[in-house]
């Protein structure tokens, strides 16, 4: 018998680079949400990757950006956190933008480490082949990395690649998570994260990043139906007009979507009652980040 291998394994990058997107392949189930919003991630994520011999623990964390307020602050604390005892990072980009100084800024960090850090070139399916080749060698220029592996996370284009790379680089190690769970977060964090995802893929400009929602009662009625309760929170009055909407549309069209996701995931039927609440500039003040989960 081989000795059985693991380690963790931290993603990193500009916002929107595709992250969230790689994680959710690599597990083959959907446990963070995506959206084409920047800073649609706010907490660290772990995605378990499980074969016979090796298990992966993938480290999804929100992208790293100048912080504009204390959420801010938090967020790209837990992208730095995941950084600290790692056996491996990728580092993602988008093939289809010029490098930025965010990256530049991720770089000057990722040189210090000690372990090996892997150049995943994401979304090349939006660019030509030829123009694939120059983006690899502008980065290869600032920083060395131990490989450089074209993806996309869409399509799935070189995930086995990808995987076999990681499986060779993991040190002897247990098996962290039983075969079957897939991440860290227990479901009602779930829940909660595709209710706010749907806030992002609804509503537009300051209202994506003014959202924060919480699970507030979960039970099951004598057919088995999943029942949850959950409020979603904004900073202002005028917010709360638009998640409702006229004649509460836009509420009822946010709960359709958000169920259909939790009952995938749950395998179950779900009757899902959604509330607002107005907690005026909850990003700045420390109580209500910890009330909603955003705290060390
Ligand atoms: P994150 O902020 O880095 O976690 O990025 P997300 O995973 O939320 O993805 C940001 C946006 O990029 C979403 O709209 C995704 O659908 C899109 N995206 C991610 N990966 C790819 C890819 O490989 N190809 C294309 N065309 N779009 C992608
Ligand atoms: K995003
Ligand atoms: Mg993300």
């Amino acid at each position: 018998m081989t000795e059985h291998k693991s380690g963790f394994v931290a993603i990193v990058g500009r916002p929107n680079v595709g992250k969230s997107t790689l994680l959710n392949r690599v597990v083959g189930q959907k446990i963070a949400i995506m959206s084409d919003k920047a800073q649609t991630t706010r907490n660290k994520i772990q995605g378990v990757y499980t074969t016979e011999d090796t298990q992966i623990v993938f480290i999804d964390t929100p992208g790293i950006h100048k912080p504009q307020h204390r959420l801010g602050d938090y967020m790209v604390n837990e992208a730095y956190d995941a950084l600290q005892e790692v056996e491996a990072v990728l580092f993602m980009i988008s093939a289809d933008e010029k490098r930025g100084k965010g990256d530049n800024l991720i770089m000057e960090r990722l040189q210090k480490l000690s372990v090996p850090v892997y150049l995943v070139v994401n979304k090349i399916d939006k660019i030509h082949p030829d123009d694939l080749l120059p983006v690899i060698q502008d980065y290869s220029e600032q920083m060395s990395f131990a490989e450089v592996v074209p993806v996309s996370a869409t399509q799935g284009n070189n995930f086995e690649t990808l995987t076999q790379l990681l499986e060779d680089q993991m040190p002897a190690g247990p098996q962290y998570f039983p075969d079957e769970q897939i991440t860290d977060h227990p479901e009602y964090f779930i829940v909660a994260e595709f209710i706010r995802e749907k806030v992002l893929l609804l509503t537009r400009e300051e209202i994506p990043h003014s959202v924060a929602v919480l699970i507030d009662a979960v039970s099951r009625d004598e057919n088995d139906k999943i029942h949850i309760q959950a409020t979603i929170f904004v900073e202002r009055d005028s917010q709360k007009g638009i998640i409702i909407g006229k004649g509460g549309q836009m509420l009822k069209h946010i709960g359709t979507k958000a169920r259909q996701d939790i009952e995938k995931m749950l395998g179950d039927k779900v009757y899902l009652e959604l509330w607002v609440k107005v907690q005026k500039d909850w990003r700045d003040r420390q109580q209500s980040l910890n009330n909603f989960g955003y705290k060390k």
